[in-house]
């Protein structure tokens, strides 16, 4: 059976959709699973390396990081207390839990406990750190 003209349209306009919604996918599934990643404070005064316990970092299961922070000499920031802040910008909402700093381990590591990301896509974590008179914070993009 022919095809009438608009029922060629559609045809080609479905086909078109499916390959577009196919490399959409592909792209959004095929980033680089998440273990760690290393950031410059926003002010440039710290060095901050996070580490998750959890490897590759997944959906719905309560994990920990270790934390080091450093100065821009490289000598590590042992005296640092680490706030934590999080959320996804696009759903305007927050971590599930409320991670905490629960253990200073020495040589500039610090053990954050009860990280948790409840959904994936696009997450932030901004680690606020304060070391004596200097605060600073750095931000974490992470793309579960
Ligand atoms: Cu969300």
């Amino acid at each position: 059976m022919a095809l009438t003209e608009p029922m060629r349209i559609m045809k080609a306009t479905f086909v078109v959709l499916c390959v577009y919604t196919a490399f959409a996918w592909v792209q959004g599934h095929s980033a680089q699973p998440i273990t760690g990643a290393s950031g410059l404070s926003d002010e440039q005064h710290f060095e901050v390396r996070f580490t998750s316990h959890l490897d590759p970092v997944a959906i719905n299961t309560m994990h920990a990081w270790t934390l080091h922070i450093q100065d821009r000499s490289g000598k590590p920031v042992t005296d640092a207390t680490v706030q934590v802040e999080g959320g996804m910008p696009d759903h305007d909402h927050g971590l599930p839990t409320q991670p905490r700093v629960t253990k200073n381990l020495g040589s500039g590591d610090y053990l954050l406990e009860g990280m948790k990301f409840h959904m994936g896509g696009w997450w932030q974590v901004t680690l606020l750190i304060q070391q004596g008179a200097t605060s600073d914070r750095v931000t974490f993009d992470l793309n579960l």
